[in-house]
């Protein structure tokens, strides 16, 4: 969608961002976005395949319709979702649509993974906000590696509330999935976790954008959107701008929260989205901003986990080239939407959920996950207040299926609700030795659905519960 030319090698050459003293700069790509569908009628194939990285590297990846990173599915709130899984792989598949809330037999929940040969369809009415969601495998003991090797991309509602706002759209919205990858020599990424990374999950030094390394794109001097999804397995990014300017912060995991908020910084834990809005007027032809991750310290811990696996230290995620001046108004809009969601005040019930890894064992509340096994009842329509408490020294960020919730308190670490967790949240990051309380309230379908910490490798080692809304 984006117009990105190749750039005369030795501008890349004087340009790249340098490595540790004495090693050559390093390439830069030019971003690339995953082709855009509907899912009406939509035939996923997942399968082993070739992608590349950027810089002409080829590697080996796993792909959904040859694709990485997999299609962008771009659907209205209201519409059907028709979409057939074809699993080529070698391994059992199931695809989730995080965010979304599908009946449950929609919803990727492991029990519904098809083998090699099979296939898996959906068929549901999308009745979720508009919004950035995404879709990953979750195939227990295997949805880290399946997302790592490629099986996820972007999923965009749109509806006609958020129509009317005229936020940045066509070329002026930058959808992206950022990663962080190990590479290899040749500069393949690769995915073999060993000891440490079973504690603090798999986690790599080289930025990724839509399956490219260390990417740039050209852009004008204008307003743009930027749909920034945190994919990776284990990474918490701190997004910041390196001119100086903020971020305007106007969705996040459910979509619009109620008015902009004007941010130095954005933090992302995985499976986290920012709906942000990114001013570059005033900038002129040449310019570069970088949207970079800062450098953060975890409170509580984690800081002797070195090496790959070090969180807060400081990437260049994308780059943005102005290539064009153009005289436009960068309006944003103030007041954004009124969002739905349980009210504290309606609570009946509550319930604790406590996070601990020790012994390359993560659980919640004491049990790893199994998949016949029914951990939590909930009434249908009732609100509740749940506390997810990390027991742990590792960061955990906690995801639920089926629903948004509304971050009410945070007590232990960060001691606050940070101001990119207002509105409808589906995943919140749990610093170390952190307590949040969320007001949960299940609306749209009964059934068996799932409450797992995104870390993957966490995932995958059985820190997910079972929760049957009936
Ligand atoms: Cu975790």
């Amino acid at each position: 969608m984006m117009g990105t030319g190749s750039l005369p090698s030795l501008l890349t050459a004087c340009d790249s961002p340098t490595g540790p003293p004495g090693t050559p700069p390093l390439e830069t790509n030019p971003l690339r976005f995953a082709p855009e569908v509907a899912p009406h009628s939509l035939t996923l194939v997942a399968s082993a395949g070739i992608a590349g990285f950027g810089n002409g590297v080829e590697g080996p990846a796993w792909l959904l319709n040859e694709s990485l990173p997999s299609p962008l599915l771009r659907v209205r709130r209201g519409d059907p979702f028709q979409v057939v899984l074809e699993n080529q792989l070698p391994q059992d598949v199931i695809l989730h649509w995080h965010g979304l809330a599908p009946p449950a037999d929609m919803d990727g929940h492991p029990r519904y993974a098809v083998g090699t040969g099979g296939e898996y369809s959906y068929a549901f009415t999308v009745e979720d906000r508009a919004g950035t969601y995404w879709y990953h495998s979750h195939t227990h003991t295997r949805t880290a590696e399946q997302t790592y090797r490629g099986v996820a991309g972007l999923l965009i509602v749109e509806d006609d509330e958020e129509g009317a706002l005229g936020l940045p759209s066509g070329n002026r919205e930058i959808p992206v999935i950022l990663q962080d990858r190990r590479v290899d020599a040749a500069g393949i990424p690769y995915y073999q976790p060993f000891g440490p990374d079973l504690m603090a999950g798999y986690m790599g030094p080289e930025p990724f954008g839509n399956g490219i390394r260390r990417p740039w794109i050209e852009v004008d001097s204008a307003l743009y959107r930027l749909r920034v999804l945190n994919g990776s397995n284990a990474r918490i990014f701190r997004l910041g701008r390196s001119d100086g300017r903020p971020l305007v912060l106007v969705g996040n995991d459910g979509g619009l929260i109620d008015r902009a908020r004007t941010l130095d910084y954005v933090d992302l834990g995985p499976a986290e989205r920012a709906d942000l809005l990114l001013d570059l007027s005033g900038t002129e032809v040449g310019d570069r901003v970088m949207l970079r991750s800062l450098s953060f310290s975890l409170p509580g811990g984690a800081g002797f986990m070195g090496g790959a696996n070090r969180q807060g230290q400081p990437l260049d995620v994308l780059e943005f080239r102005v290539t064009r001046r153009v005289e436009e108004p960068a309006v944003i809009p103030d007041v954004l939407s009124t969002v739905p969601g349980p009210n504290p005040e309606d609570v009946v019930r509550e319930r604790t959920f406590r996070f601990t890894s020790e012994m390359m064992m993560h659980r919640i509340n004491g049990r790893s996950f199994e998949m016949d096994r029914i951990d939590e009842v909930v009434p249908f329509g009732e609100t509740e207040i749940w506390s997810f408490v990390n027991d742990s020294f590792l960061p955990h960020p906690v995801h639920l299926h089926a629903t948004h919730f509304r971050v009410i308190s945070r007590s232990g670490g960060r001691n606050q609700v940070m101001p990119w967790e207002a509105g409808g949240k589906d995943t919140v990051l749990l610093h170390p030795f952190e307590t949040v309380r969320v007001a949960v309230r299940f609306t749209a379908h009964r059934g068996l659905f799932l409450l797992h910490c995104h870390n993957l490798e966490h995932e995958d080692m059985g820190m997910m519960a079972n929760i049957l809304v009936e």
